[in-house]
């Protein structure tokens, strides 16, 4: 049985080394293990304070989610989330004081396993937050009647309805965390026995439970509550964020006990619901999309330190911006130099709304513009690790630059294609090195739209592809490797549901029911309204359906009903989806489920398009 954790005393600190790699979920024996060391630090008389360290990259990134998906009835949901409740109580009423030294992520029951410890320092790059909302659920360990202890209702809302990790300064500011330090996780052990060792000396033990300063004014707690509620989507396949803000309600109104229970109560509301199942599944399917034949961990990558874009258009000024905000200088090529000009003022433009909401300061906008630079020759290609070529979609304008990039840039450079037309394989043989061209397929715009389709051709190098994986990552989107297929995945998928919807239409369903259906449903927005969205040209789809119509199933018009709208429309994705993946441009369902949610606004908490289907056949088997 693997230990969870190392215990080991230096000057009468006891440190708790919290292992369960990779990321220290809290999965079987882990907690036990935590609490065991930590009632062994209490009963040790050479031991004056305790402190709890993750091992490896990060803290405690959150319970093991695997745990939920075997969850099957509330009792066990009740049962697991009063155990946690319980172990991390006996923490927090340890007679030292503990202290959690925090670096890379504290996340979920890892913040939770944080707060009920009586001090939190951290390295001032860690970042904690409670994301259950992203997973349908809420904090299950007492997440939401401690948070607002230490940062007061308002930050507590944002964190458990929104999800997002918050930066540890801003902890530190808002009351989560009491010191950040620089540096390395052995700073950070040093820093943390020190501050551990003065505590000692202070003699100082504060419970979080017992902390009331920030919950003093219940009206505006109750205020702030129901500005959330009214703030939230109105029509929400996940009821998460509303139970969040009732438990956190119940924090401000009730004693911690009180709301401790009904935090678990809405818990097992949540864990069993549909969007959790919905939401774990698109959390491991990301993470198994990542996961490509022929592509190891081991798998060399290459750095990637330089970039360059071909074509100032929509998307190619839009994958600029996209390097740049991830701190990757490029160099912009266009034939025209007024294209150019034009696009730099576009993409300064497009940093004017983050400007405006104070998310990005106007100094951070000129250092970003100025790692673009505007050119119109290959001189500087020799210097560049990628280049994407965003250029018209017109295979001899393609295979012709193909043919120049190849011998423009290093051997090592890898040669990337936003098309989503023609075969990545042809211009690969026009570049003379089919090993580094791949596609990236960006939708549009591209500094905004998450997802990337990683178009593997016959002759793309392992390497190649697990530098795309990589740099997707580290551009902060999500990639899926997919087979060539003309659209690709996204775009045909799409297809597929603005022609079913025209099926509709042409069967006695109005434009406005079917969007409303849709909508309802949980879409962004239905076939008829939505613009051309996820690169696809809708008006191109609507223009092919009127002059070539489509295959009637029915010709006989009549009522149809919002159900059978969505079952119509989602049973069309689910075939699609099956034809790709017999196609092989996809490798699984849930690399489609992802593709759909990521590419076009499929309902998150219905969990993509392959996984409804799927659950939708069991409730009928039923
Ligand atoms: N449980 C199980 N496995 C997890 C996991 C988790 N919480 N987090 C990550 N993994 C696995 C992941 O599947 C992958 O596995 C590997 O770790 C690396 O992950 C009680 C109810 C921490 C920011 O939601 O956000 O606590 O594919 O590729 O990019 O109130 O992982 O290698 O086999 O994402 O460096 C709340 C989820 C849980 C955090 C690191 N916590 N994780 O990102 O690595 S619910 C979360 C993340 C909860 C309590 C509630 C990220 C990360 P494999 P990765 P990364």
């Amino acid at each position: 049985m693997p230990a969870f954790a190392q215990y080991d005393v230096r000057d009468g600190v006891a440190v708790i080394t919290i292992d369960n790699p990779p990321v220290n979920a809290i999965g079987p024996g882990v907690l036990e293990a935590i609490e065991e060391s930590v009632e062994r630090g209490v009963a040790d008389p050479g031991v004056r304070a305790l402190v709890l360290i993750g091992a490896g990259a990060t803290f405690v990134a959150g319970a093991d989610i695997n745990i939920f998906r075997a969850l099957t009835t509330r009792e066990q949901a009740l049962e697991g989330t009063a155990m946690m409740h319980a172990r991390f109580r006996r923490i927090e009423d340890a007679s030292k004081p503990a202290i959690a030294a925090i670096h890379g992520h504290a996340l979920g029951g890892g913040l939770e396993l944080a707060m009920a410890c009586h001090y939190r320092i951290a390295a001032n790059d860690a970042r904690v937050g409670q994301p259950e909302v992203l997973l349908g659920l809420i904090p299950g360990a007492g997440g939401t009647q401690r948070l607002p202890r230490l940062c007061g209702p308002v930050m507590a809302l944002d964190m458990c309805t929104g999800g997002q990790p918050v930066a540890a300064p801003k902890a530190l500011a808002s009351g989560i965390l009491d010191r950040i330090v620089d540096g390395n996780r052995q700073n950070l052990i040093d820093a943390a026995l020190a501050f551990a060792r003065e505590r000692a000396a202070g003699g100082e033990i504060r419970r979080t439970r017992d902390r009331a300063d920030k919950l003093a004014d219940i009206d505006a707690a109750r205020r702030a509550c129901d500005e959330r509620r009214a703030a939230l989507e109105p029509i929400a396949q996940n009821p998460a964020p509303y139970a969040a803000i009732n438990a956190i309600e119940a924090a401000c109104m009730l004693p911690f006990d009180a709301g401790s229970a009904l935090e678990r109560e809405l818990f097992a509301d949540c864990v069993l619901s549909d969007a959790s199942r919905a939401l774990v599944h698109l959390f491991f399917a990301e993470r198994e999309a990542a996961k490509v034949a022929g592509v190891s961990r081991d798998t060399p990558t290459l750095d990637i330190g330089r970039a360059a874009v071909l074509g100032a258009g929509r998307l190619g000024g839009g994958i600029a911006r996209t390097y740049v905000d991830a701190g990757i200088p490029v160099l912009l090529k266009d034939v025209s130099q007024a294209a150019l000009a034009r696009e730099m003022q576009t993409i300064r433009r497009s940093y004017q709304s983050s400007v405006l909401n104070g998310t990005l300061t106007p100094e951070a906008v000129e250092r970003r513009m100025a790692l673009i630079t505007p050119t119109t020759a290959l001189d500087e290609f020799d210097t560049v690790d990628i280049v994407t070529e965003a250029l018209v979609e017109d295979l001899k304008v393609k295979t012709s630059v193909f043919a120049d990039l190849g011998c423009a840039t290093r051997a090592g450079c890898l040669l990337a294609s936003t098309t989503a037309t023609f075969d990545v394989d042809e211009l690969a043989r026009a570049s003379g090195r089919p090993a580094s061209v791949i596609g990236h397929h960006y939708f549009r715009p591209a500094y905004t739209m998450p997802l990337i389709e990683i178009v593997r051709g016959r002759g793309t190098g392992p390497e190649v592809v697990a530098t795309s994986l990589k740099l997707v990552k580290r551009l902060g989107k999500v990639g899926v490797v997919v087979g060539h297929c003309v659209d690709l995945v996204a775009n045909r998928m799409l297809a597929s549901y603005v022609r079913e919807a025209y099926l509709l239409l042409d069967e006695g369903a109005s434009a406005r029911q079917i969007d409303r259906a849709l909508t309802r449903f949980g879409m962004p927005a239905g076939p008829f309204a939505m613009e051309d969205v996820a690169d696809i040209d809708v008006a191109r789809i609507r223009q092919q359906v009127r002059q070539h119509g489509v295959k009637r199933r029915a010709a006989t018009r009549g009522a149809v009903t919002e159900d059978e709208i969505v079952g119509r429309i989602t049973t069309a994705l689910a075939s699609e989806g099956a034809h790709v993946l017999k196609e092989g441009c996809a490798s699984r369902p849930g690399d489609i489920d992802i593709i759909c949610c990521y590419g076009f606004g499929f309902p998150r908490a219905r969990g993509g398009p392959m996984y409804y289907a799927h659950n939708q056949r069991l409730t009928t088997d039923d």
